[in-house]
């Protein structure tokens, strides 16, 4: 847990877009803030804690997959070429859509449920607010790789958020195969935080979100190396209505897809609201509110 101190003095304890290598440090903060009851119980809640992610199946029903599916497909018509519409530069084929609880009553109620924003009030201890939300299509034949990065490191960094008081909850809305791009998570990665190298040019968000190997932002291979070495690595697999609980500090990736099966997920990131956003500590202009709520 960070000192008082630290806490008080607002010295980043996070620091990262360094000049040069830094060294991995260990997290100051914990990974469940709450102990009250909620929706994990006693061994979901203690491996979340330990390997830094939770996988709970048919969270969302079949008859809902289809309609969040549809949905989808209207509001990335309805959008267009709007900058909350990411494409593959390999294809042009969508790659990501943000702000998707904004566009869709259907999703932003599935996100207020308990099974999704009450894990989340129980695991940060606090109420909580959608940092952002986004489908991560990766479609079939084309779909790009997401290369190794902890997500708090960028909403830290790029985005103003204090501590990683934050989790993902990434919805499947088709299978998750080992085939078509699953993600991979290093268990336990999140108790480390990877300092990354480079300082962060402005208006980045518009290269990184296209990047398959976003040129900053991104730890060095033999940080990734090493942490793999030591923790190994997971591959999160799953039906479509499954839903991935993890923490916002995760070390995680994800393969490209050349199958000809579509590996469509829904993402929402939930934040304590304790840990609402400051200035970005990478000293840039905060990115858009489609990519990070500043309420
Ligand atoms: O920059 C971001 O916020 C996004 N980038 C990645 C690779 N994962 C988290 C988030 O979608
Ligand atoms: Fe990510």
């Amino acid at each position: 847990m960070a000192t008082a101190t630290h806490l008080r003095s607002n010295i980043d304890v996070y620091p990262t877009r360094l000049a040069k290598p830094g060294q991995i440090e260990p997290r100051p903060h914990p990974v469940v803030w709450g102990r009250a009851d909620g929706p994990l119980k006693g061994a979901a809640l203690q491996g979340y804690d330990e390997r830094g992610y939770h996988v709970r199946r048919s969270v969302l029903a079949p008859s809902e997959i289809e309609s969040v599916l549809s949905e989808v497909d209207a509001v990335t018509c309805r959008l267009g070429d709007d900058q909350r519409v990411i494409r593959e530069p390999s294809s042009g084929d969508v790659r990501s859509v943000f702000a998707v609880h904004q566009l869709s009553d259907l999703v932003a109620e599935i996100c207020d449920r308990d099974e999704l924003a009450g894990v989340a009030r129980q695991i940060l201890g606090d109420d909580v607010y959608i940092h952002q939300c986004r489908v991560n299509l990766k479609p079939g034949f084309a779909g790009g790789p997401f290369y190794w990065h902890s997500d708090f490191e960028t909403w830290h960094a790029e985005d103003g958020m204090p501590a990683p008081r934050a989790l993902s909850v990434s919805l499947a809305l088709t299978p998750n195969f080992e085939f078509n791009g699953p993600l991979m998570i290093v268990p336990g990665s999140h108790r480390r935080f990877i300092p990354c190298v480079g300082a962060t040019p402005d208006g980045y968000h518009k290269q990184s979100l296209e990047s398959y190997r976003p040129p900053f932002g991104t730890p060095e291979e033999a940080d990734v190396a090493a942490l793999a070495d030591e923790l190994g690595i997971d591959l999160v697999t799953g039906p479509a209505g499954s839903a991935l609980y993890f923490d916002s500090n995760c070390l995680h990736a994800s393969a490209g897809n050349i199958s000809p099966y579509p590996r469509s997920n829904l993402f929402v990131v939930f934040n304590a609201r304790s840990n609402a956003l400051v200035e970005p500590f990478a000293g840039t202009a905060p990115r858009p509110g489609y990519l990070a709520d500043r309420g």
